[in-house]
């Protein structure tokens, strides 16, 4: 009987380690995934301008919020971020639709795709959404 019971207290303090060590197996699978959330956190990098929801139907222009700020003043050198936070493709291109000048076109934009371009010389650059006439915004360089 007391072999009996020594031999359960045995295998019940193996399964319990055995259980202990699943549970820190997960535990480290879990800090894992928090350290790789956070590094993907400290690679997002605030947008300068946003382009909106439901900016793909016409209207956003009579306000000028088809990207905001619509118009920006960055310093030689500086670079800029545009996010897209719609759910529908747009595009930073340079020029005025539908003729882009060619300095610089982010081509379609996905749904929180974003689009990084750094401005080394001075001037005013308009740009436009190459599938909606409507969206126009500049960015100004000092
Ligand atoms: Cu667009």
């Amino acid at each position: 009987m007391i072999k009996k019971i020594i031999t359960l207290t045995i295998i019940l303090g193996i399964s319990i380690s055995v259980i202990g060590l699943s549970l820190s197996g997960l535990n480290s699978e879990d800090h894992n995934s928090e350290v790789i959330g956070n590094l993907q956190n400290d690679f997002i990098i605030p947008p300068d301008v946003v382009i909106p929801m439901k900016v793909s139907r016409p209207g956003c222009d009579v306000e000028d919020i088809c990207y905001i700020p619509s118009n920006i003043v960055a310093e030689k050198g500086d670079s800029i971020t545009w996010l897209n936070e719609d759910s529908s493709f747009h595009s930073v291109t340079s020029g005025f639709y539908p003729e882009p000048s060619g300095l610089f076109d982010s081509g379609h934009l996905d749904p929180y795709e974003s689009y990084t371009l750094s401005f080394d010389e001075y001037g005013v650059y308009d740009y436009f959404c190459t599938l909606h006439p409507w969206m126009k915004a500049q960015v100004v360089v000092e």
